[in-house]
């Protein structure tokens, strides 16, 4: 196959607002900061990657400042000093950084896409993924309930097979289960983003008749042994989302047996190939997995939906059209989400590319580092 020699590289930092407000329990998001890596070979080949870090600490402790300077300062020059010889290779070349996840995850994306068009192959072909067409899921993050009932027959609408709905202490579980009620067709996932303690433990366990075909982490992610405790007074199963951050936390959820279902992001756990030995752990284990979002632009959607043509992974994923988030996604072609499923490329490797002109409209700056 023949090493990948990195010989430029171009960080993008983008701002781009919200087509409508995204409402949690834990914060409002208006706009999206985020940053874009383009890798190019000495063969010309151009690999893409998106880090998937907020502005701020609100969901996880990197930031897209903190991503910046670990990218510009130790990974960009280890990955423009190292050839490479397989994706998996950026992990043992970027040992010596603590964390800092999201941004190797952007590096080690970037890598997987020129590896991929080196074999002239599509990234899901590469990875083993068996399906081509990927059943879309929609994020319902309203700011109030006539805003949320809306946005839920708008999605039923469009062909979605299952709507995630925030919920939080606040939320009506009788409400939530006669609206489920009315939806027989469409799978609804709860997600807690941790709202609930052991204090709340009891209202945690009203949703438990509502009709969710899971709840997504109900506690903090340090709280394994109160999330098993939980788990096992209700028939519910929880999905860990934040409490996924390595391999280990898989191993955790089963001693603890504080969750039955994985959510996998892949900026979370350090990038892909660290998601596909997760993946192939859990195959084994019998742990269905499905894919979260994080407000992404379409790069990072795309190796998403990589993941989840793969066999372990068993639900609907966090995968909407690029209009539901966005006036113009930032990569090309666009997600379009037809009778509620996206088709993954033909194309070699990820299947999408930067699409400047739009980014030059957003960009707060950019940088290039040089071999
Ligand atoms: O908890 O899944 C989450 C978005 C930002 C931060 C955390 C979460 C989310 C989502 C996914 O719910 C939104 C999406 O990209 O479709
Ligand atoms: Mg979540």
């Amino acid at each position: 196959m023949g090493n990948i020699q990195i010989q430029r590289v171009t960080l993008y930092q983008v701002r781009v607002p919200l087509r409508k407000p995204f409402t949690t329990h834990l914060q409002e998001v208006l706009e999206r900061e985020s940053i874009l890596i383009e890798l190019i070979d000495d063969q010309g080949n151009i690999g893409v990657g998106e880090c998937v870090a907020f502005s701020s600490p609100w969901y996880t402790e990197e930031t897209v400042e903190t991503a910046w300077l670990a990218l510009e300062n130790w990974m960009i020059p280890a990955i423009l000093n190292n050839p490479l010889s397989h994706p998996d290779d950026v992990d043992s070349c970027l040992t010596f950084i603590k964390g800092n996840h999201m941004a190797k995850s952007a590096v080690n994306h970037a890598i997987w896409d020129i590896y991929a068009q080196k074999q002239q192959k599509p990234l899901w072909q590469v990875i083993g993924g068996t399906s081509q067409a990927i059943e879309a899921g929609i994020v319902v993050a309203a700011a109030n309930d006539e805003e949320m009932y809306a946005e839920i027959e708008d999605a039923v609408l469009k062909g979605y097979k299952r709507i995630k709905l925030k919920i939080s202490q606040s939320s009506n579980p009788k409400k939530l289960q006669e609206m489920i009620a009315l939806y027989p067709q469409t799978l609804f996932f709860a997600d807690a983003n941790g709202a609930f303690t052991e204090e709340t433990l009891h209202l945690l366990q009203t949703f438990d008749e509502c009709g969710f075909t899971l709840i997504e982490q109900p506690f903090s992610e340090q709280q394994n042994k109160l999330s098993g405790i939980a788990q096992r007074s209700m028939k519910t199963p929880f999905a860990l989302d934040e409490s996924i951050a390595s391999f280990q936390d898989v191993e955790d959820m089963v001693d603890h047996q504080s969750g039955k279902i994985i959510v996998m992001k892949q900026g979370r756990v350090g990038g892909l190939s660290n998601a596909l030995r997760i993946h192939d752990y859990c195959e084994k284990a019998g742990i269905p997995i499905w894919v979260g979002g994080m407000i992404e632009f379409g790069v990072s959607k795309a190796f998403n939906l990589a993941f989840a043509s793969l066999s372990g992974v068993k639900f609907p994923g966090d995968f909407s059209s690029s209009s539901h988030f966005w006036d113009h996604d930032l990569a090309e072609p666009t997600i379009d989400v037809q009778q509620g499923e996206i088709q993954l490329p033909s194309t070699p490797g990820v299947g999408v590319s930067l699409n400047h002109k739009i980014i030059e409209q957003y960009e707060v700056k950019r940088k290039l580092f040089y071999a």
